[in-house]
């Protein structure tokens, strides 16, 4: 049996200030090195006493992030941090699969190209100038989110990296539209996939291989929201983030936005690249019992992210400022396109009251939602937020259908609050 997602949990208020105070007095108390117990805390360098340091203080300029691990860097925002119409840079997740290139530490582009390649009628190479002054500009607000965000809700429980709601962001980049690069090259009527590789490295090292090399169908690449991006929120892309140039397939799993790109194959039948096979980003084509074992035939690669929302303040735990009235805001996305209401409860779902959505700046950007509620009388309240978009899709209240990986759980976030 699924359990309800685990909620008004104030545990998950357990902040990674309390969390560096606590390990930090541990430490002393206990001297280095420091056995962590902390499942959410995972190193590839640890023990280390300059490991455990870096954990610590957090990821430099992302240290209000809830860290994961470090190698590869994995950080998530909690709901507050999330509050921003614009995710800033700081407060954006990082999902790694790999280690972070060279080039993109040193933020300089030396020999840096993009090859576009396979079933086009001519391979061609940019570098970063020549896709600026080849194609026309393109911006946009674009949600990215993780495949595995809420991942930590499913029980059994199950492998990865275990996120609760913050592999989520919107960020507005700038760059080109990928259809422009791929008509340029001449795409081929025998085209059904892109595949992208990067350059970032396994955690070994290995030469030749790839942490990640993931694709959509051709009908995505050439869709008009697809793009190559070199800017985020008016900045050269950050070394995390995949400087000099990512890929960004707005709606579908955050690992098809590839990072550090380097090449883009254009191929005849559906990519096979690092995390493309087996259960990686793939959910079951029937529902299985929780805990299944789910044969690799039986498995569909994910396609468009479902409908999504986030109740961004006021922040879970904390007593109303107003008294009985609460001010509520938040976001709201879905891969299927745009969002078409939002509703809240305080009763446990008894009963919905609507909240005013705003549109989106553009196709793939999230929409906030805002609501002012009345609560019947003082005491401790559970707020609900669903969220429903233009295909009549709604997020369930419970943990959505298990699956081997853990994605898509799309559960209304809930939030307590105390009004005295
Ligand atoms: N080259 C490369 N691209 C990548 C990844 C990676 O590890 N390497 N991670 C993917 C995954 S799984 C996600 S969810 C997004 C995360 O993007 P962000 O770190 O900018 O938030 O990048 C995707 N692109
Ligand atoms: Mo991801």
């Amino acid at each position: 049996m699924n359990r309800p997602n685990p909620l008004p949990d104030h545990s998950r208020s357990f902040r990674t200030s309390d969390r560096r105070r606590f390990l930090g007095s541990l430490a002393t108390a206990l001297g280095a090195p420091l056995v962590f117990q902390d499942l959410l805390l995972k190193t590839g360098i640890f023990p280390s006493a300059l490991a455990q340091e870096a954990l610590l203080k957090g990821w430099p300029g992302k240290e209000e992030l809830r860290m994961l691990s470090d190698k590869p860097l994995n950080a998530e925002a909690t709901a507050k941090l999330l509050d921003d119409e614009i995710t800033p840079y700081s407060r954006h997740f990082v999902r790694n699969n790999g280690l972070i290139p060279d080039r993109a530490r040193q933020g300089t582009l030396g020999d840096w190209s993009l090859t576009i390649d396979g079933e086009v009628n001519e391979s061609l190479k940019f570098d970063l100038d020549a896709l600026k002054d080849t194609f026309s500009p393109h911006e946009a607000a674009l949600v990215i989110e993780c495949g595995g965000n809420g991942r930590a809700g499913y029980y059994p429980k199950v492998g990865g990296n275990p996120w609760t709601l913050g592999a989520v962001g919107c960020a507005r980049y700038r760059g080109v539209r990928l259809k422009d690069v791929l008509r340029h090259a001449g795409v081929k009527s025998s085209a059904v996939y892109i595949g992208y590789y990067g350059e970032d490295l396994t955690l070994s090292r290995e030469s030749g291989k790839f942490p990640i090399s993931r694709g959509v169908p051709i009908e995505k690449a050439l869709d008009e929201n697809t793009m190559l991006a070199w800017e985020m929120n008016g900045k050269p892309l950050p070394a995390e983030h995949g400087f000099p140039l990512r890929l960004i397939c707005p709606g579908w799993p955050g690992s098809t936005s590839g990072k550090w790109l380097k090449r883009i194959q254009v191929r005849d039948q559906i990519h096979d690249g690092t995390k493309m096979t087996g259960t990686s980003y793939r959910v079951p084509k029937h529902p299985v019992a929780p805990g299944a074992k789910v044969p690799t035939e039986d498995m569909q690669i994910i396609q468009t992210m479902p409908v999504k929302s986030i109740i961004t303040h006021p922040e879970t735990g904390n007593s109303s400022q107003n008294g009985r009235n609460v001010r509520l805001r938040g976001h709201a996305w879905s891969g299927k396109g745009r969002v078409a209401r939002v509703d809240l409860s305080y009763d446990f779902g008894a009963t919905w009251t609507q909240a005013s959505l705003s549109n989106p700046v553009n196709a793939f950007a999230w929409q906030r939602w805002e609501l002012g509620l009345k609560l019947p009388v003082t005491g401790y309240y559970e707020i609900w937020a669903r969220a429903t978009d233009i295909t009549g899709g709604m997020q369930p209240m419970l943990v959505p259908g298990w699956n081997p990986k853990g994605y898509l759980n799309n559960a209304a976030h809930r939030i307590a609050v105390r009004v005295a």
